[in-house]
């Protein structure tokens, strides 16, 4: 039994071993904590044309939206976790975040800048601001 299962592991260890060796560059992870009614850290900076995984992770009892200003314009974002994320016209335009939740959203910032983001439930005076850096800037 063991001396069939383990040159099956191997095989399997090497096909994933050359899945990662194809797979795309590694993304970036940053973090915002939306807790006690504001979001940490409130400035963050990402570089431009570097894949971008961020999650933004709600710790309340309450529910949070992130809702980001021109960031996501015109790029490709993949949101995925358990927050309900809502499109428009413009593309990705928001996304509600559970007690407890987590959404992340996977993309490659463009245009530097400084972008706003808010928390828009009525009441929550949650914001920040995301710098996207030019590849050059230190
Ligand atoms: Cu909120």
């Amino acid at each position: 039994m063991i001396g069939t299962a383990l040159p099956r592991l191997a095989a399997i260890a090497g096909l994933l071993g050359l899945a990662t060796m194809t797979m795309p560059a590694t993304p970036a992870s940053y973090e915002i904590i939306a807790s006690k009614r504001a979001f940490t850290p409130s400035l963050l900076s990402l570089d431009a044309g570097r894949l971008v995984s961020l999650i933004v992770r709600n710790e309340d009892e309450d529910l949070h939206a992130f809702v980001p200003l021109l960031l996501f314009q015109g790029i490709n974002v993949q949101v995925t976790g358990n927050g309900a994320p809502e499109f428009n016209d413009t593309g990705f335009a928001r996304v509600l975040i559970p007690p407890h939740g987590k959404a992340e959203m996977r993309f490659t910032p463009n245009t530097p800048g400084t972008y706003s983001y808010f928390c828009d439930l009525p009441g929550h005076l949650m914001r920040g601001e995301i710098v996207v850096r030019s590849p050059s800037q230190p």
